[in-house]
C-alpha cells in the first residue's frame, strides 16, 4: 500500500505518517511549512519542541529503519509537481490534510479570510484534478470538518453526510430523495470546507473519483504511540488563541495556572476525538474504500461530544484550575445540543479512547513538561468574528493571499 499524505508535517498528518508508515505502508509527504511560517508570523511556537523535517525523518528511520519521503511543495499553487508525483509515487490513497484549519485564524482580517478560501479551495481541487489528469485510480480520503454541519440539529443525531429528504411534487407524487446535509458553517474556515464537499461530490459524479470525506470533531491529545518512541519524533500542540483548540487548552492553561479561557456561557457543545483515535481512523478509511462508482463516501470522525463549561469544570476538577467566562470573540451561538451519528467507525472497530480513560492526565503532564515554553500573553483569543479587521496583523507580504509558505 503507497499513501501519499498532504500536509504531513502538522498536528494530525505527521501522526498519521508514522502510524502508516508503522503498519506497514509506504508512506510519502508533502507539505509546504505554512503552518510553520504561521507561527511566525502569530509570534508564537507549539508547546512543544517540534523538529525539523529532516530531523523527525531522520529519527524515524532509526527507531524502525523506514523511510518516508518529503516533498516541501504548496498543493494549492504546484499543480504540476502534484501531478509528477502522483504519477511517479502511484499512490493507492492521498490523504489530504493540507488546508489553513484554524476559524480564528481565518476570521482576523480580510487577509487571513483570502488566504484561507485560496489556499484550501485550490489545494482540494488540484488534489482532484490532479488524480483525474493522472488516469491513476487514487482513492482521496480528506480530513473535513463537524462544522460543516453547523452545531444543531431538530432534535435528530447528525446523519454522515446525507440527509434523506422527501420531496412533494406539483402532480402530487412524493418523492424521496437523499441530498448532502445542508451545509451551515461558522466560520469562512468552516465555509472552505463546505465548500471542499461540492468539488468532492462533482469530481465523484463526472470523473468517477473515489473520495473518502472524514467529517473530523475537535481533536484533542498530542501523542501517539509512534511520536513517543524518540524526543524527535514529538507532535506538535497548538495553545494559542487562533490555533490552539478548547480543551488542549484548558489543559496547558490549568498546567501554566492560567484561568481556564471559557468563551461566553460555555454552553456551546462540540464533538471530539484523540489524536490516537485520529489516525486509526484514517487507517481504517483507507483500508474500507468506496467502491468504484459508489458516491462520495461520508463518515463522522467523531467519538464523542461535550459542553465547553462541563470541559471546564472536568479540568478544573482535575487539576484545580480556577475558570474564567470572558466574553466570546467569536459569533457562535451561546447554547446548543450535538447528537452525532458515528456508526460506521464503529462497525469497522474503532475503539474510542475517551476523556474517561486517563489520557488527560498525560496531556496534562505534556503541558507540564514544557510549560516554560508558553507566552502567557499568546494565550487570549483576540480573533474578533464581528470586527471590521481589514488590515490587522497583516502580515509583510499581505497583497498575495495566495499563500503563507
Ligand atoms: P495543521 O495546520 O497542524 O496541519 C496542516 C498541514 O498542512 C500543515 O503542516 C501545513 O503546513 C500544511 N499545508 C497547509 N496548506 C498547504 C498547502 N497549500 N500545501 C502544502 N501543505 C499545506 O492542521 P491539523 O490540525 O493537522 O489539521 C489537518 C486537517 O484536519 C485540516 O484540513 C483540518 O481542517 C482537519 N481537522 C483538524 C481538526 C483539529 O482539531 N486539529 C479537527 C477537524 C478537522
Ligand atoms: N472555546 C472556548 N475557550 C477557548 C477556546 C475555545 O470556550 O479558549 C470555545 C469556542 O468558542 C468554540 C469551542 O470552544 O465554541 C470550540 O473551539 P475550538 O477552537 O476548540 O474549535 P474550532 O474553532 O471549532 O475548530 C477546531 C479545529 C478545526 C476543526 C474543528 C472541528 O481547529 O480545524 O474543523 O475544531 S468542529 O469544531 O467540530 O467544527
Amino acid at each position: 500500500m503507497r499513501v501519499l499524505v498532504l500536509g504531513g508535517d502538522g498536528f494530525c498528518g505527521w501522526p498519521t505518517a508514522l502510524h502508516l508508515s508503522e503498519a506497514g505502508a509506504e508512506v510519502v509527504i508533502v507539505d509546504n511549512l505554512s503552518r510553520r511560517n504561521i507561527d511566525n508570523e502569530l509570534e508564537v511556537s507549539s508547546l512543544t519542541p517540534i523538529q525539523p523535517m529532516r530531523v523527525r525523518l531522520a529519527a524515524w528511520r532509526e527507531a524502525t529503519g523506514n523511510e518516508i519521503d518529503y516533498h516541501r511543495f504548496d498543493v494549492a499553487q504546484h499543480y504540476y509537481r502534484l501531478l509528477s508525483l502522483l504519477r511517479e509515487f502511484a499512490p493507492d490513497a492521498v490523504v489530504h490534510f493540507a488546508e489553513q484549519r484554524a476559524a480564528p485564524y481565518s476570521m482576523k482580517s480580510s487577509w487571513h479570510k483570502r488566504y484561507t478560501v485560496t489556499n484550501n479551495l485550490n489545494a482540494t481541487n488540484n488534489v482532484l484534478a490532479a488524480v483525474v489528469e493522472s488516469g491513476l485510480d487514487i482513492h482521496v480520503v480528506h480530513l473535513g470538518t463537524m462544522g460543516v454541519y453547523g452545531y444543531g440539529t431538530a432534535g435528530m443525531k447528525i446523519p454522515e453526510g446525507y440527509l434523506r429528504v422527501e420531496i412533494r411534487t406539483d402532480d402530487g407524487r412524493r418523492i424521496e430523495q437523499e441530498i448532502l446535509y445542508p451545509a451551515n458553517p461558522g466560520s469562512v474556515y468552516h465555509m472552505t470546507k463546505t465548500q471542499d464537499q461540492l468539488a468532492f461530490a462533482y469530481y465523484n459524479k463526472n470523473d468517477k473519483v473515489r473520495v473518502t470525506d472524514l467529517h473530523q470533531g475537535i481533536v484533542w491529545g498530542t501523542q501517539t504511540p509512534q511520536t513517543q518512541r524518540d524526543d524527535r519524533l514529538i507532535n506538535r500542540f497548538d495553545y494559542d488563541g487562533d490555533y490552539g483548540t478548547v480543551l488542549n487548552r484548558f489543559l496547558m492553561q490549568a498546567a501554566v495556572g492560567y484561568p481556564l479561557t471559557v468563551h461566553g456561557t460555555g454552553g456551546q457543545t462540540r464533538a471530539f476525538i484523540h489524536i490516537q483515535d485520529t489516525v486509526r481512523c484514517i487507517e481504517l478509511a483507507i483500508e474500507n474504500a468506496p467502491k468504484h462508482g459508489e458516491r462520495v463516501k461520508i463518515l463522522n470522525q467523531m467519538t464523542e461530544t461535550h459542553r465547553v463549561r462541563d470541559l471546564a469544570k472536568i479540568v478544573s476538577d482535575i487539576t484545580g484550575a480556577s475558570v474564567d467566562y470572558v466574553d466570546n470573540p467569536r459569533n457562535e451561538d451561546a447554547e446548543n445540543d450535538l447528537f452525532v451519528e458515528n456508526r460506521q467507525f464503529l462497525e469497522m472497530g474503532l475503539e474510542p479512547v475517551t476523556l474517561a480513560n486517563g489520557l488527560l492526565t498525560e496531556v496534562t503532564e505534556i503541558a507540564q513538561k514544557y510549560a516554560e515554553r508558553c507566552d502567557r500573553d499568546k494565550i487570549p483569543a483576540r480573533s474578533q468574528w464581528r470586527a471590521a479587521s481589514v488590515g490587522a496583523g497583516l502580515p509583510a507580504d499581505a497583497d498575495q493571499p495566495s499563500t503563507a509558505g
